[in-house]
């Protein structure tokens, strides 16, 4: 496979105008019909025009309406290429003929439950037509849809509607009209039965804008939580960012078949129904915040990605890390930022970090790729939205809100770079922000080590930093990053210290707003050592560092144990009191995994339990704070810590410490529980969720103890539950235990739920991540449970993903957990490369585990890459992680 470069790009020779397509869906076949404006870049003499084209079978091809010989065209299993196209613009049309109803791999126009519909970004339209299939070729399209009028009534395609009508043999045609240029990974198509939930949305500048979710029938009642948060997004854009929508029509359609999550074609974005149905009885209190996540992520990408978009894939972060970093904060506003926050770091900690420390790290911007697919990562994502959000920590929330403005200015209707955005927020701000740029080009997670001394006669106070980012494939030397360090400093009675100046470089820097005294700063480390002291400290300080995580890095402090107890009482940062916590708790639980790997008896350290006594029982605190700091950190995030992952150690304390909480908080827990069960009516606020998050990780607690007193409760909570999020937590909580209740509970929810496949989901992926010992046994049973389906990427995400998510059972010492994830991988690679090249991606870290784990991952590896016609989505992935 080849692999392609960054250093590599090339503006393309070819510009297309406009796209003229016409699809004729049949039950065999789908013959597509393409008209291309192509217009030469450079006069001369003319270079080759190659198209690209997968899958296809072309049945005719015209230049200026003369049908071409052979010898004037090339074709290959990748490419169509002109040698010597017109030297001046010319009209290129294709006849192909494509195979929906067989496209098992999801890309490209295929089937999802008897419905057409397309995924094309990144690379999915040279499924469908010959094209130069790259983000910086936009066009203005028109689609022609026809189709049998019973089977296929609604036909969808991006912008709006110009024509529709009845056509001989039962068929019937529309015709769709983008006026907006885009790239083709933009463009859709939807054919089936569906029906719509209607509702409408007036801008800030008074048009009115129709709103269409499309299901199946029976699902639009489910839909009203993603109309809801469709409105919430639209508004929210226009308040924050003062982006309005730009056509008079915005469609979703929800489809059971799906790689991603969903995708922002323009005015037609499609989803995994996932990610767009739920009721209080079937979606959880975590479902209906992913889809309001999700709704505006997607709708979101309307401005970030679709009016303004990437040169090239590398540049996939430009939309993607900007377009999450807002979803993210649409989140926030709508309900509490610190749980997001907490949510969000908790996410970048358990994914993101292993992935910069493995042999697939990557910068945010990665130089090079074999199969695009595989670099639609949480790097590219989730650290690129930190990286964004380092932009606004900077530069301050108007500062940001310049630079975004400026870079719609100069770049609407554009495919630009990430260095594009850089200069539009350093020059709406007159900012240098220089070595900044190293965000994209580095990989792995800078370590950041500070230490702190205190002079009282000069009332001096000084921070020590010192960084230091680790080697990674390909880079195995960096430059030091720039690191905003946002901090306050705590007086011993908790409150925050005025800051009135720092010295650094020798220079005396006011730290004030306005001549006022301000308590909180941000610091700008960009050396390798780097100091700051500040001046008139009257009292030894206690140092808040790292407020709201203001930088995606690992931070090693010298605050001691009582240091950290105290920000957890005091902080004023929220983000920054739970955070004390879990570096306290990653602590015990590096301390008590050394203990068990050398058959110490382990031992809790009682302020640790007094500890979480006292954030249970503070009224004050918000219930999902609360929930969330009496929440260990995950098994990955300590394994993650450690020079050799040892998952049955880490497993063993997480367990141990979880047990020992919920037996001396017993009391404590039950009260929670009973005094924050659910009202009838299942509301989507934050009051109601923080109940729920808080009342259902106290039943987790006291259901781990095992006792039949403590099951009933869990048991009663599970027949009481009026919601899915209290029904799916006490069965979660029971079938922490084998034994009946849990066998019986697990059928009781199916039997209930059988016929509703995102439920079932739920129950899949339950299972798959027990850590009861053995599991894989019951995994391999349920691969042959007739809900399953190796075809449909939710089912596999649930139960062979969530196999992989469980530490003890896939990484058991027999090798019996990767020996299952190596067979599934080959078959699963003959269906549908992108899901088997994310399963195989489990493999990727087998270098962090112990000799023994080593060879049997190993040998799968190895054995994948030698199985016959390996697409290169796994071929990229596993022959890394071997290299
Ligand atoms: N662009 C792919 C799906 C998403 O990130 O929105
Ligand atoms: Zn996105």
């Amino acid at each position: 496979p080849r692999e392609i470069f960054l250093k590599d790009y090339k503006v393309p020779d070819y510009l297309f105008d406009a796209v003229d397509l016409r699809f004729d869906l049949g039950e065999e076949k789908t013959i597509v019909s393409s008209k291309i404006a192509v217009l030469p870049r450079a006069e001369g003499a003319p270079c080759p025009l190659v198209l690209h084209g997968s899958d296809l079978k072309l049945l005719s091809i015209k230049v200026d309406g003369k049908e071409l010989k052979k010898e004037d065209f090339h074709l290959d299993h990748r490419h169509l290429t002109l040698p010597s196209p017109p030297a001046s613009a010319f009209i290129l049309e294709t006849v192909t003929e494509i195979y929906p109803q067989k496209n098992t791999s999801l890309e490209g126009l295929y089937k999802s439950s008897g419905n057409f519909c397309t995924q094309c970004e990144a690379e999915g339209f040279r499924k469908i037509t010959f094209y130069q299939d790259r983000p910086d070729v936009m066009a203005r399209y028109t689609c022609r849809i026809v189709a049998d009028r019973t089977l296929y009534p609604v036909l969808l395609s991006n912008g709006n509607l110009i024509e529709q009508g009845d056509l001989e043999g039962g068929k019937h045609y529309a015709l769709w009209e983008d006026p907006f240029k885009k790239p083709s990974y933009l463009f859709a198509l939807v054919a089936g039965q569906l029906e719509s939930r209607d509702d409408k949305f007036v801008t800030s500048s008074g048009r009115e804008v129709k709103l269409r979710i499309w299901t199946p029938s029976e699902d639009v009642p489910k839909t009203a939580h993603a109309m809801y948060s469709l409105k919430a997004a639209m508004k929210w854009d226009e308040d924050v960012f003062g982006l309005e929508y730009d056509l008079d029509l915005f469609n979703i359609v929800a489809v059971p078949d799906f790689n991603m999550g969903a995708m922002e074609n323009k005015s037609l974005n499609i989803f995994n129904s996932k990610l767009v149905l739920a009721s209080p009885e079937t979606a959880t209190d975590g479902d209906y915040a992913a889809i309001l996540g999700v709704i505006g992520h997607e709708y979101f990408h309307n401005w970030t990605g679709n009016r303004v978009t990437c040169r090239d894939w590398f540049q996939l972060s430009l939309k993607e890390g900007l377009t999450v970093f807002r979803d993210q904060e649409f989140s926030s506003d709508m309900g509490s930022r610190t749980v997001k926050r907490i949510a969000d770091v908790s996410r970048l900690r358990n994914y993101q970090f292993p992935q910069d420390n493995g042999p697939m790290a990557h910068p945010v911007r990665p130089h090079s790729y074999i199969k695009m697919d595989n670099f639609y990562t949480v790097t590219v994502y989730e650290k690129g939205a930190e990286v964004v959000r380092m932009y606004k920590t900077l530069l301050g929330s108007s500062g940001f809100r310049k630079g975004m403005d400026l870079y719609f200015k100069r770049h609407d209707g554009q495919a630009v770079t990430c260095e594009d955005f850089f200069a539009a927020m350093c020059d709406a701000n007159d900012a240098d922000l220089s070595s900044f740029l190293l965000w994209y080009s580095q990989a792995g997670t800078p370590q950041v080590k500070v230490t702190s001394s205190y002079d009282p006669d000069a009332r001096m106070y000084s921070l020590n930093f010192s960084q230091e980012v680790p080697p990674t494939p390909g880079q195995p030397v960096k430059e030091p990053m720039f690191i905003p360090i946002a901090l306050g400093l705590l007086d011993s009675s908790g409150k925050d210290m005025p800051l009135t100046s720092v010295y650094h470089d020798g220079v005396q820097q006011t730290i004030s707003s306005n001549d006022q005294a301000v308590c909180k700063t941000v610091l700008h480390v960009k050396k390798k050592e780097e100091e700051f002291v500040f001046a008139n400290i009257p009292e030894r300080p206690i140092p808040s560092l790292l407020r709201d995580y203001s930088a995606p890095i690992r931070l090693d402090s010298d605050l001691t144990e009582s240091d950290l107890f105290f920000l957890l009482a005091h902080d004023s940062d929220e983000f920054n009191r739970w955070e004390a916590g879990q570096v306290l708790a990653r602590k015990l639980m590096l301390s008590l995994v050394a203990d068990f790997q050398q058959n110490k008896s382990l031992s809790l350290n009682p302020k640790f339990i007094e500890g979480i006594r006292s954030i249970l029982c503070n009224t004050s605190l918000d219930k999902e704070f609360i929930a969330k700091a009496i929440t260990l950190p995950g098994e990955g995030e300590i394994m993650d810590m450690m020079t050799v992952a040892d998952p049955d150690a880490v497993h063993a304390v997480r367990v141990f410490i979880k047990k020992q909480i919920a037996l001396n908080l017993k009391e404590d827990l039950l009260a929670t529980v009973i005094n924050n069960r659910s009202s009838e009516t299942y509301v989507f606020d934050h009051h109601n969720m923080a109940r729920r998050a808080l009342k259902n990780t106290s039943l987790a607690y006291v259901a781990s103890l095992d006792d039949p007193e403590l099951t009933d409760l869990a048991l009663h909570e599970y027949k009481s539950a009026t919601n899915m999020t209290d029904q799916f937590a006490a069965l979660a909580a029971i079938a922490q235990n084998v034994g009946e209740d849990r066998d019986d509970v697990l059928s009781d929810f199916y039997t209930k739920w059988q016929h509703d496949f995102l439920v079932v989901n739920k129950w899949f992926a339950l299972q798959a991540m027990s850590d009861i010992p053995g599991n894989v046994t019951n995994v391999q049973k349920l691969l042959g449970h007739p809900a399953f389906d190796l075809r449909n990427p939710n089912k596999v995400y649930s139960l062979i993903g969530g196999f992989c998510g469980s530490p003890v059972n896939f990484h058991a010492k027999d090798g019996s957990g990767y020996k299952f994830l190596g067979e599934l991988v080959l078959q699963l690679d003959k269906i549908n490369p992108q899901v088997a090249s994310r399963m195989v991606s489990a493999f990727s870290r087998w270098r962090r585990y112990d000799e023994h784990r080593q060879a049997l991952a190993k040998a799968q590896l190895e054995m994948i890459i030698s199985g016959n016609g390996l697409s290169d989505n796994v071929y990229e992935i596993a022959s890394k992680s071997l290299g």
